[in-house]
């Protein structure tokens, strides 16, 4: 038996500063437009995909970045993108900046089922960076300054015909992300992201951000027994150059596509959730298998405690 879904990973090359929300909304129609043409049942783009990552500046006043988040979703300029997906009756996932009537701010990742309802919204979990104004940087990644970290955790949902659960950016890099879906049976992880090559911290790393990157995504999808999509916001994006090579890793752990380039493209693969059950009924049988008893420490703390 197979389960088959053919799935779209919607890269985005760089969206400047004085690019209109009208000309991004228009290039995520010409993705979706040619993965129609190529079969695909869901498209998925990145993190934070209509607009530039804003986070890489800091301003005082926050309400001046309000133009950068949705109050709604779909919202006037983003519902040409949710009637072209309906007419052509495929879904997407969609990652942007939230502001909620309460006035909290999330980075948020919506998926939307082919016939144009909005099945899930998950808000980012694990926010990286910093909090002040760094002025030594040569840019900001002053996330934790612009987004509250969701304590609603992973959910996993069912659509397309599989379970499915979403993952924003720095989530893939934490075991805990996977683990918590994979325990809800997920068979389809996707996940946006905006990773800058420079490093700033620790500029050694800069060199490994691809195998970083796949390490993370391929060993979450092989230990859950999932499929993982990963797709980037990539190019050089106001001076700063983000990674690329958006991949969608099988439950083999293996790549079945990754970008070639760091512009707009579409990656194509047909998935089957089927094959999910080869490890999730094999080696990694959860039920069988894992030893919940001595794994207590990995909720009950959150740093590292020495004796
Ligand atoms: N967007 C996002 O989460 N980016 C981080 C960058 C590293 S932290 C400065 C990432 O994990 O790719």
């Amino acid at each position: 038996m197979t389960r088959m879904i053919t799935i779209g990973a919607a890269q985005l090359g760089p969206i400047q500063k004085d690019h209109t929300r009208q000309q991004v909304v228009s290039r995520l129609i010409d993705l979706l437009r040619k993965a129609h043409s190529a079969g695909c049942d869901l498209v998925v783009f990145p993190e934070l995909a209509l607009t530039t990552f804003f986070p890489r500046w800091f301003v005082e006043n926050i309400s001046e970045t309000d133009h950068y988040y949705e109050t709604e979703m779909p919202s006037p300029v983003t519902a040409p993108l949710f009637d072209e997906a309906k007419k052509l009756g495929i879904g997407f996932c969609l990652g942007y900046a939230e502001l909620t009537p309460q006035g909290e701010r999330f980075n948020t990742q919506i998926l939307v089922e082919k016939d144009g309802t909005v099945v899930a919204k998950y808000r980012k979990v694990h926010i990286p960076g910093h909090e002040e104004h760094e002025p030594n940087r040569a840019f900001q990644h002053a996330e934790r300054y612009y987004f509250t970290p969701s304590n609603e955790g992973f959910g996993v949902w069912k659509a397309f015909g599989a379970r499915v659960g979403m993952m924003i950016c720095n989530d893939r890099r934490w075991p805990e992300s996977y683990r918590v879906m994979g325990l809800q049976g997920v068979e389809l992880i996707l996940c946006g992201y905006n990773t800058p090559i420079h490093y700033i911290p620790d500029p050694s790393q800069d060199i490994l951000q691809g195998f970083h990157n796949a390490l993370v995504m391929q060993s979450g999808a092989y230990q859950n027994g999932s499929w993982v999509v990963g797709v980037a916001k990539a190019g050089v994006e106001e001076g700063v150059d983000s990674l690329g090579q958006s991949m969608i890793v099988a439950p083999s752990g293996q790549i079945v596509a990754q970008a070639l380039t760091t512009d707009d493209e579409l990656l194509v693969a047909h998935c089957d959730m089927d094959w999910c059950q080869k490890y999730t009924k094999t080696l990694f049988d959860f039920d069988r298998y894992r030893r919940p008893e001595v794994y207590t420490r990995i909720t009950a703390q959150r740093g590292v405690e020495l004796d």
